[in-house]
């Protein structure tokens, strides 16, 4: 009996063993199987891809790229990044400034297109009017990466956009607005180019989170420069006087001119009338330091190095995702003079 059991004890173990050294074998097979597998699968691909064209470089890139203009200050950072990237990065750039023109954006995208460039980067300065020339590009096989501003275009017709959030930075500037504000009041707004992505979609934003006992009493455009800012505002002035309490602009720029009328028509810009804008380029950073701009909301105009890895990506077939965001903050008088020496634009 006792000898019986303990064979029926040996008899477990080995069973025991030998199903635990089973299963452990079990896992190894397919890995071992699955090693010889992997060293073909490579060799498989690496024979096509060899008589496919090999991947582009970035120095065999040739770029065409469409800029709007030089209308402000966030424009000339922008072109400069573009330049000096591209230069850095050994890219044969073809650039165009439109002044502002969306004529001259399209036969500058059409010159592109008969040159055969590999890609093209471009700014819509508006929303509407690019579906015809953009299927040009993509039956000529050219793909093409939208910068800074989106044009209202169907998916196929563009690579990728890379720029900013144009509501949510309305919506920054509105809340700022209201902090400034907290009594409510009458307020004025200079729009950007009419038609133009950032001005569409800052008017939206801002009204997104106006409080409503902040009236906007008047609103029109300023395209975006400082003379035409200027211009604007003296003419709300003139028609509205110290009624105004704030000004929202959608850019420096523009608020910037303003607040030169504001002092020429005897009022305290910074004070007297509160000032919200959107860029956050060197000259609202002075401004604030003077005390005459409140708030700046930050829009990133630096996109050379990501416009030039997108745009090597999307010649060598890559998909690439609808929208790249840029990154942005939002800056206040307090630390404007410690942070205005590391600004890069
Ligand atoms: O805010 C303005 C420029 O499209 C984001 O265009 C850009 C805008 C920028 O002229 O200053």
């Amino acid at each position: 009996m006792k000898k019986l059991s303990l064979l029926m004890i040996a008899l477990l173990l080995l069973f025991a063993i030998v199903g635990c050294s089973s299963g452990a074998a079990e896992p190894a097979a397919p890995a071992e199987e699955a090693a010889p597998a992997e060293e073909a699968a490579p060799a498989e691909e690496a024979a096509p891809a060899e008589e496919a064209a090999a991947p582009k470089k970035m120095e065999d890139l040739v770029v065409g790229y469409a800029q709007i203009g030089a209308e402000s200050e966030w424009r000339t950072a922008n072109t400069a990044s573009i330049q000096s990237t591209g230069e850095a990065l050994g890219v044969d750039l073809r650039f165009s400034d439109a002044q502002q023109k969306q004529e001259n954006q399209l036969s500058a995208i059409r010159s592109y297109i008969a040159e055969g460039v590999d890609v093209i980067g471009f700014s819509p300065v508006v929303e509407t009017g690019w579906e015809t020339v953009l299927q040009e590009a993509k039956d000529a096989g050219i793909p093409v990466i939208m910068v800074d501003r989106r044009a209202d275009v169907p998916r196929d017709l563009y690579a990728t956009y890379l720029g900013s959030d144009f509501v949510v930075e309305g919506e920054k500037a509105g809340n700022e607005m209201n902090n400034l504000l907290p009594e409510g009041g009458k307020i004025v707004e200079l729009v950007g180019t009419v038609g133009s992505a950032p001005a569409n979609d800052r008017y939206s934003g801002f009204r997104n989170t106006l409080n409503d006992n902040i009236e906007i009493i008047d609103s029109q455009s300023g395209d975006f420069t400082r003379a035409k800012g200027k211009e604007v505002m003296e003419a709300f002035l003139k028609k509205y006087g110290d009624e105004i309490t704030g000004l929202y602009a959608h850019n420096d720029d523009m608020a910037i001119g303003a607040i030169q009328a504001i002092e020429e028509y005897g009022l305290k810009p910074g004070e007297d009338i509160k000032i919200v804008s959107i860029d956050a380029v060197r000259g609202a950073f002075e401004a604030m330091i003077a005390g005459k701009l409140n708030v700046t909301v930050e829009c990133n105009p630096l996109l050379g190095p990501q416009f030039y890895d997108l745009a090597l990506r999307a010649v060598n077939g890559e998909e690439l995702p609808e929208w790249v965001p840029s990154e942005e903050s939002v800056y206040y008088p307090d630390n404007a003079a410690e942070l205005l020496p590391e600004r890069q634009y």
